[in-house]
Order: C-alpha cells, then sequence, then structure tokens
C-alpha cells in the first residue's frame, strides 16, 4: 500500500506529502499517518521548520464524508488540526487545487499558508447540512473577522487564491511549485532569517467585538427562518469564538458539528453528494471505453436545440446548428447567441470566452453538413414520425461509428433507433429545460444501444459538467414517469375535496420550490394533455382517470402562456391567483362522477405523493429502467426539484420508514388498485428488514 504520507527532510526543513488519492480526503489513514509524522517531525532536532504538501490533484479537499453516519475512528480531525496549531516548530501549508472544509481547516491551523494561483479555497459543509467542526467557525474569523467568515461558512461558495491573500487566510500565492516556494521560506525561517509570526502578522478581529457581534447579528438576520439548522448553528459558532476562550470555542464547534452531522437532512445531503457520483459507475459496461468525440451536430434550434448547442460550446465542442431553412437557423443562432449573452451578463462567460466559443458553431440547412461529426443530437419536437424520418437520413449521411442521440423526453427510443438502420450507435440524452443550466441528463440506453455508445453519452455528460444517469426504454423513462405518479396522486385528491391551491401549499411546505399545479401553469397544460390523448386509445377503463385537466384544457386555461390554467395571471405578473372558476370546473367534475368531496389534510396529501412517487421508483427498479434506488433520487432531485435536504424518493422512504409506506399504500389500492398497489420489492425489503439504500450498489 502506499504511504500516505511521505516525508522528507533537508536543511532544517521537514515536508510531509499527503498522497491519499482522489482528493486527499482526510480520512482515518490519512489522519493517523499525518499526526504520526508530524509528531515525529516535532521531535527531530534536525527539523526546525515543517511544510505540509500534497501530491495529485488537490489539497486535502476536506474530511471524508463517506466516514460520516460511522463510529468516528481516532485521531479526529479536530485533534489533528490542534496538533499542527500547538506545534513547536514553525508548519507551513502549501496549497494547490480545491482546498475545501476540512482540508481549508487543517491549513488554518498551520502558521503559514502558501497557495498555487489558481487554488479554490471554500468551506462548503453547510450544504452538507453540517459546518466546518475542525476549528472553522474558530479560526477563520479570527483570521479575517467574522462578517467574511460568515460569508464563506454560510454561503459555502469557494474564492479564488488571491482573494484569500485580500481577506488574510491566504498568505502569499505564487505561480511556480507552491512545494519549493514553501520550502524556500521554510529554509529561511530554519536559517533563523525569517520569523513567521513576523512575517505573517496576524490582525486580532475579536478586539473589535461591537463590528463581530454586528456581522453576527447581521447573519441571524440574513438568514431569517432558514428551514436547516446548519446557518444558525455556524452563526452561534462564530458567536461563541469571540465570547468564550480558544479551547471551549473549540469544544462548542465539535458538540454543535456532532449535533448536525446526525441529523436525517445531513444524511440526506450526504446521499445526494454520493449518489451524483454513484450514477456515473456503471458496471454493466464491462470496461468499454467512450469514443472520441470533438465535433457535435445539433438537429433543431429551438428551447431545447439552441440550450443545448449553447451547453456544448461551453464544454469545449464545435458545434454544427441544423434547421430546415435559412430563416429557422439564424433563429437558432440568434437563441444560442442570447444564451451566451445572458451568461457573460451573469459572469459565468468572459467576452474573450464568448467570442472563442462562437467560433467553434456553424449552421446549416443541409444535414449533409454533418457527415463529418463525431455524435449528433437531434432535439426536434416530439413527433414520433419526424423523429424517424430524421433518423433515418442521419443513418445515411453520417459516417460509420457517428453516435446518434436523440432529446425525446418520452418516445420509443428502440423505434427512433431502428430507422436510422444502425440502432447500436443510438442513445437517448434527456437534457432538461434550461440546458444549458440543468445538470441532469437521462441517457436513455436502447436494447441495442452499444456499451461504448452509452459510455460517450457518460463522458460527454461529464465533460458538460452535467450529471448523468442511466435509464432504460419506457414511456417517460425514470423522472417523467415518477411526475406522472405524482401528479396522479394529486389529480385523485383533487377529485376527492382538494384545491389545487391547498395541495401546492402542502408540496411546498414539505420542500418543493412549487406545488405540482403551479409548474404544470408554467409548463404548459397542452403537452401533458396531448401526452393523455396520445395514450387515450391504449387506456385502461377498468383505471381511474381524472379529467379536470382536460375539462381546463378544453376551456382554453392552458396555463401561464395563456394567462390562466390553475391560477389566473395578470398581464405583469407570473405569480398566479387563485382562481374560483377553477373551483367551479372542479365541483362540476365531482358532481358528474357523484363524488362527494372531503376533507384532506397537508399530511395526506405529502403522504401520498411521497407513497405514489417511491412506488413508482420501486417499479422502475423491478424493471431495471434504473440501476440503483439513489439514481432515481439524483433525478428527482436535479430534474423536478425534489427537496436535496430530503435526499430523493427513495431516500426519503427509508426516513419515513418502509412498513409505515407501504401500508399506507395497501390502504389507498382499496380506493384505486392498479395505481397504488405497492410494488412486490416493498415487501423483499421489509421482510428482510433492509431500506432502499441497501440497494445501492457502490
Ligand atoms: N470525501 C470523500 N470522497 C470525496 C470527497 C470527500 N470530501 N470529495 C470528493 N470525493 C470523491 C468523489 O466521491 C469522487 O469519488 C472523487 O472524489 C472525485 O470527486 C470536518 C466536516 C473536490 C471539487 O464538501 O466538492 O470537511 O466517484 O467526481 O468534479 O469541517 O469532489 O471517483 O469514487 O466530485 O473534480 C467538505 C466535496 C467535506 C468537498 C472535486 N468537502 N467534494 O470535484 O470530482 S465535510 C467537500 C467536491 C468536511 C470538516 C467537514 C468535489 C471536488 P469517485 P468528483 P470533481
Amino acid at each position: 500500500m502506499t504511504e500516505v504520507v511521505r516525508r522528507s527532510t533537508a536543511d532544517g526543513v521537514t515536508t510531509l506529502t499527503l498522497d491519499n488519492p482522489p482528493v486527499n480526503a482526510l480520512g482515518k489513514d490519512l489522519r493517523r499517518g499525518l499526526l504520526e509524522a508530524l509528531t515525529q517531525a516535532e521531535a527531530d532536532p534536525d527539523t526546525r521548520a515543517i511544510v505540509l504538501a500534497a501530491a495529485g490533484r488537490t489539497w486535502p479537499a476536506g474530511a471524508d464524508i463517506r466516514e460520516f453516519g460511522k463510529p468516528p475512528a481516532e485521531p479526529l480531525l479536530p485533534e489533528l488540526c490542534a496538533a499542527v496549531a500547538t506545534c513547536t516548530k514553525p508548519v507551513i501549508a502549501a496549497l494547490h487545487g480545491t482546498v475545501f472544509g476540512g482540508g481549508l481547516e487543517l491549513a488554518l491551523a498551520a502558521g503559514g499558508r502558501l497557495a498555487k494561483l489558481g487554488t479554490q479555497l471554500g468551506l462548503p459543509e453547510v450544504t452538507l447540512g453540517i459546518l466546518p467542526g475542525a476549528g472553522g467557525t474558530q479560526r477563520l474569523p479570527r483570521l479575517i473577522g467574522a462578517k467574511p467568515a460568515l460569508g464563506l461558512m454560510l454561503s459555502g461558495l469557494p474564492v479564488a487564491a488571491e482573494r484569500a491573500v485580500e481577506l488574510g487566510f491566504v498568505d502569499a500565492v505564487t505561480d511556480g511549485d507552491v512545494r519549493s516556494a514553501a520550502e524556500a521560506m521554510a529554509r529561511k525561517i530554519a536559517a533563523g532569517e525569517v520569523d513567521l509570526a513576523r512575517k505573517f502578522p496576524r490582525p486580532d478581529h475579536r478586539a473589535d467585538a461591537t463590528t463581530w457581534l454586528r456581522a453576527v447579528a447581521s447573519a441571524r438576520e440574513g438568514i431569517g427562518k432558514a428551514r436547516l439548522p446548519a446557518p444558525g448553528r455556524i452563526i452561534d459558532c462564530v458567536e461563541a469564538a469571540l465570547l468564550l476562550p480558544e479551547e471551549e470555542g473549540l469544544a462548542y464547534e465539535r458538540a454543535a458539528f456532532e449535533d448536525l452531522v446526525g441529523t436525517p437532512e445531513a444524511a440526506a445531503l450526504r446521499h445526494a453528494f454520493l449518489s451524483e457520483r454513484r450514477a456515473a459507475r456503471l458496471p454493466d459496461l464491462g470496461g468499454a471505453e467512450a469514443r472520441e468525440v470533438s465535433t457535435v451536430g445539433v438537429v433543431g434550434g429551438g428551447l431545447m436545440g439552441s440550450g443545448i448547442a449553447t451547453a456544448l460550446l461551453s464544454a469545449g465542442y464545435r458545434v454544427t446548428l441544423i434547421e430546415r431553412d435559412p430563416t429557422a437557423l439564424s433563429a437558432g443562432l440568434a437563441r444560442v447567441a442570447t444564451n451566451q449573452e445572458r451568461a457573460v451578463s451573469k459572469g459565468r462567460l468572459s467576452k474573450a470566452g464568448q467570442e472563442e466559443a462562437w467560433s467553434r458553431i456553424a449552421g446549416a440547412n443541409d444535414m449533409a453538413a454533418l457527415s463529418e461529426s463525431d455524435l449528433v443530437i437531434e432535439a426536434v419536437p416530439e413527433d414520433e414520425e419526424l423523429k424517424q424520418r430524421i433518423f433515418a437520413e442521419l443513418g445515411a449521411v453520417t459516417r460509420p461509428g457517428t453516435i446518434l442521440a436523440t432529446n425525446t423526453s418520452y418516445l420509443d427510443v428502440n423505434g427512433i433507433a431502428d430507422a436510422s438502420g444502425r440502432p447500436e450507435d443510438v442513445v437517448g440524452l434527456h437534457f432538461f429545460s434550461p440546458a444549458q443550466v440543468m445538470k441532469l441528463i437521462e441517457v436513455v440506453v436502447g436494447d441495442s444501444t452499444a456499451p461504448d455508445v452509452t459510455a460517450t453519452a457518460f463522458a460527454l455528460a461529464k465533460r458538460m459538467g452535467k450529471i448523468a444517469v442511466r435509464a432504460g426504454v419506457c414511456d417517460g423513462f425514470i423522472g417523467n414517469r415518477i411526475l406522472t405518479a405524482y401528479r396522479t396522486a394529486t389529480d385523485f385528491l383533487l377529485e376527492d375535496g382538494a384545491s389545487p391551491y391547498d395541495i401546492d401549499r402542502a408540496m411546498v411546505e414539505w420542500g418543493f420550490p412549487k406545488g405540482p399545479y403551479a409548474v404544470l401553469d408554467m409548463a404548459g397544460l397542452d403537452i401533458s394533455w396531448a401526452r393523455r390523448k396520445r395514450l387515450a386509445a391504449t387506456r385502461d377503463p377498468t383505471r381511474r382517470y381524472v379529467a379536470i385537466g382536460d375539462r381546463l384544457c378544453e376551456a382554453g386555461r392552458l396555463g401561464q402562456k395563456a394567462g390562466k390554467g390553475y391560477y389566473r395571471y395578470s398581464d405583469d405578473s407570473r405569480h398566479g391567483e387563485e382562481d374560483p372558476e377553477v373551483l367551479g370546473l372542479i365541483v362540476a367534475e365531482r358532481q358528474a362522477k357523484g363524488i362527494v368531496p372531503r376533507q384532506v389534510t397537508d399530511a395526506e396529501i405529502q403522504t401520498r405523493v411521497l407513497a405514489a412517487m417511491a412506488n413508482e421508483g420501486a417499479r422502475i427498479l423491478e424493471e431495471g429502467i434504473a440501476a440503483r434506488p439513489s439514481d432515481v433520487d439524483v433525478v428527482m432531485m436535479l430534474g423536478y426539484g425534489f427537496p436535496r435536504w430530503r435526499g430523493g424518493p427513495m431516500q426519503a422512504a427509508d426516513a419515513a420508514g418502509l412498513l409505515g409506506l407501504r401500508n399506507h399504500l395497501k390502504d389507498y389500492a382499496r380506493e384505486e388498485a392498479a395505481f397504488w398497489q405497492p410494488a412486490q420489492l416493498w415487501d423483499d425489503l421489509i421482510k428482510n428488514g433492509r431500506k432502499f439504500s441497501d440497494l445501492n450498489s457502490e
């Protein structure tokens, strides 16, 4: 096993190099190895200064997230940081890469910090539902003041090394080799030429208690009634850093950390982090290598096509946009240009970057322009016959080995693949709108899709900074299938006695950014109406069907774009008002079916939605449409606004308890068996005392 900490001593300087790929996470072996090496160096008479450095792509990017929720292993990170802080010999940290979380806390314990140009530094713990638990809430405010320290810890966002120098928690930036620079400085310290404390004087921000407490009060006001506890506890710890002696402050921070790390929200946020990375692991690809892709064709320059083209340009690809005629093509290119302008105005893209990207896009009306493309993404309207026609042409004009992808959101990928004449080169790439912003891609693997085509789709997603999730072919893949279950459950409640406004409020209270009916109004009711009409011929007449949505569409209430849907919209506002006309429509539908409305509580709404989503997820898993429960969670969190601090429907079902939810499903099935019947998987897990998370094979 390679040494996780290597030691070298020369000219009175001992350098300890951390080496725990991929990100030098401060797991127990690394903590133990570093504490041992530091103790030895401190006792070594030939060592008069110590440099801490890291091998690989980054200085420690944090504590090891996979250790949380397990029994803590000695030495704990705070103990290691304390050893660094109290070391009797000067310690300099040589920083590079992503110095995050516990990695930054380790660096803060050193006497000096040098960073390589391009280094990012931050304390993202709040995004995991916890707080910096290894001295960060105590040492950082002392170094830079309470206000900037709170800004970093409450946002969880990183800053560049140069900004860290301005703030005062990095001492110098070098564009050379940071380890050599640190060793050179350490040699001067070892030779008595430099005194670290004098070279890097530390202001005492605690001297100005008023400013400190004002920052605490302002932060408390700023977070208001934060949904999660971590922000408030961070502020408490920063206040404690002023009011308590250091040791007590560190103990206070540790207690707060231990409170938070055990909460369901923190567990869910860790689950979300690890699940997004697990989704990229596809054991059934048998190690297939991704094909080389540098030029990509996009067929269709509408909202989706132009968004996809924008995202491809941002990832450095050369793009050819195809539209049916010059007018449509110039409109498509104009959409791409507008997307880039918006990115520049938001500071996400520089002017130079915009010009460079624009030089990589070309437009054409003839598909022959795609003859040299490595991959083509079709993004035309959801018309099966049109898509099949396009794939037949693509199969003819592109060279063998060019991957052909369809952006369909629910149509049959196998039928589209067969139309191309080479189904093994075809895959679904279901982007989410706006494609230049949304991180999720459902990679829909057809019956004939070659493994290296799937591998290429995942490589494309990663290069675009997106998260890909593998899905099998079915109506709606993973996300839209679960969304349909969500809406079916709430439509039943609508007919039984709830109002769309009660349902929206209950689901926002539960954690969704918007309720299902507000979302429908935003997306347009006609899209799901078209789907219902498409499926009408094959619909099972014995299954309960709620026609309220059809009634609204027939009344021209198509949503925001029509000025009215479930809500009414005034001209200048996208905020919907409740509309008695809609309630009247619903009453009429109930009467037509002889339904006597009943009281529906928020709790019932929330429980039914979770049960419906998790049950559809279980069915999706049984059918092999999704590889693991956490893939279902990733799709719903990234694509459909499922609250991240609940971790997705499968994680939330685990947290709620499978037996209770399964019993609710059984109760509901007495009203409507086909929809509510619990999937067999529930009983298989319950009888073995297992949870959905036990199926999340690594
Ligand atoms: N612990 C364990 N594994 C980690 C990890 C971590 N902190 N960070 C990354 N990995 C794994 C990741 O799962 C993946 O594994 C591989 O490294 C590459 O990651 C006490 C309590 C550093 C910016 O929150 O933000 O310190 O899938 O795919 O896109 O106060 O990873 O290859 O097997 O994301 O280049 C605080 C989390 C922890 C940083 C790199 N730190 N990591 O991004 O690669 S809590 C964080 C990141 C803490 C202390 C507190 C990113 C990255 P695999 P990747 P990337």
